[in-house]
């Protein structure tokens, strides 16, 4: 009986495969009864008693294995159901079965919990170790507490599926999330925002606060970018000028950081995660540049350390040593 309970709560609960070994099973189980019933009219004789009580409870059931699986149990076990409809015709039995409209409305109720609870997100992250921009979807990710399959790319020989997934630009990151590809990371951070919105908000919910962050974001991405990319790209008066940029730039976001801990107030929100980026790459910056931004940007270089000590960027970020190597690396292939 345990079995039987076993494979029909599989007719609703599972797929595929296990769906009809479950469904094969079902009616074995049913058959080795009816032959075990033979031509009595109860499993007790003549007379109805402990194993047709324990057996009939699962007749109120059949209508919903049989929807959910979609699969008859009429025609392989005809007697065992002429046997069912004896023992409703008794009063006892009539009055204490659950009707069976009832139960399928109920399992249709556990169909749609277990489906929403076991239904696995896929969500895969395409990007690069050192990239301040991936590191803004890990970042993100990681403070919703999402579980994500990182996946690394070869920039120099891109996989097939990033050029499916990013056909536009074809860069990192990309979120594939259930087969669907986000594109460029601060979108990609707001749409995690969105869809795990339950948790560790990362915009403001005022519309003005939410304006005003993106507002800074656009800023950092139009105006901190090249000055930066400039640094460890070129050297002499070229870089002097990428330098004075980008200190220029950082000094009016500190002004916008006032004496807040964070961007985002007393919380680490959409222009920290953006800034972390630039964040993990500032001590590469400075021995590319061999200048110093504390000096020039104290309380934003205390800001920057508090984004950096954050459980979720410490284990976004690779090691500031090797962000700091790959740079020269790369500084030798452009400019030395
Ligand atoms: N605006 C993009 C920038 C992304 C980006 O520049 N990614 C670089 C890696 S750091 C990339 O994929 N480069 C490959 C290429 O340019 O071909 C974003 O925010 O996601």
């Amino acid at each position: 009986m345990l079995l039987l309970f076993v494979c029909g709560r599989k007719t609703w609960a599972t797929k595929g495969e296990e769906l009809e070994e479950a469904k094969k099973e079902f009616i074995e189980i049913l058959k080795t009864l009816q032959s075990e019933l033979g031509d009595k009219p109860y499993f007790g004789g003549d007379r109805f008693g402990f194993v047709d009580i324990v057996l009939i409870g699962f007749y109120s059931w059949f209508p919903a294995y049989q929807r959910f699986g979609n699969f008859s149990i009429e025609p392989e076990c005809s007697k065992l159901m002429d046997w069912a409809k004896r023992c409703m015709e008794r009063e006892s039995v009539a009055m204490s079965l659950p009707d069976p409209d009832k139960v399928v409305g109920y399992v249709l109720q556990l169909k749609k919990l277990y489906d929403s609870a076991t239904m696995a997100e896929e969500v895969i992250l395409l990007d690069f170790w050192p990239s301040p921009f991936g590191v803004r979807a890990r970042i993100a990710l990681r403070e919703k507490g999402v579980e994500f399959e990182y996946r690394e790319e070869n920039l120099r020989d891109k996989s097939p599926l990033l050029l499916q997934m990013n056909p536009v630009h074809k860069k990192i990151p990309v979120l594939i999330h259930n087969g669907k590809p986000v594109c460029e990371s601060m979108n990609v951070v707001q749409y995690i925002d969105e869809v795990w919105s339950d948790r560790n908000p990362i915009l403001p919910s005022d519309p003005y606060q939410r304006a005003q962050a993106r507002f800074w974001v656009d800023f950092i991405d139009t105006k901190l970018y090249e000055p930066a990319d400039k640094i460890w790209s070129t050297k002499g008066e070229e870089q002097e000028t990428a330098k004075k940029k980008y200190i220029e730039v950082l000094k009016v976001l500190e002004s916008e950081l006032g004496d807040k801990p964070y961007f985002g107030g007393d919380n680490f929100g959409y222009v920290d995660i953006a800034m972390t980026g630039y964040y993990s790459w500032f001590e590469a910056s400075e021995k590319c540049g061999n200048f110093s931004i504390e000096p020039e940007c104290p309380t934003l270089m205390a800001s920057a350390r508090r984004c950096l000590q954050r459980e979720s960027v410490v284990n976004s970020l690779g090691d500031s040593e090797e962000i700091v190597a790959f740079a020269f690396k790369i500084r030798k292939i452009y400019c030395v």
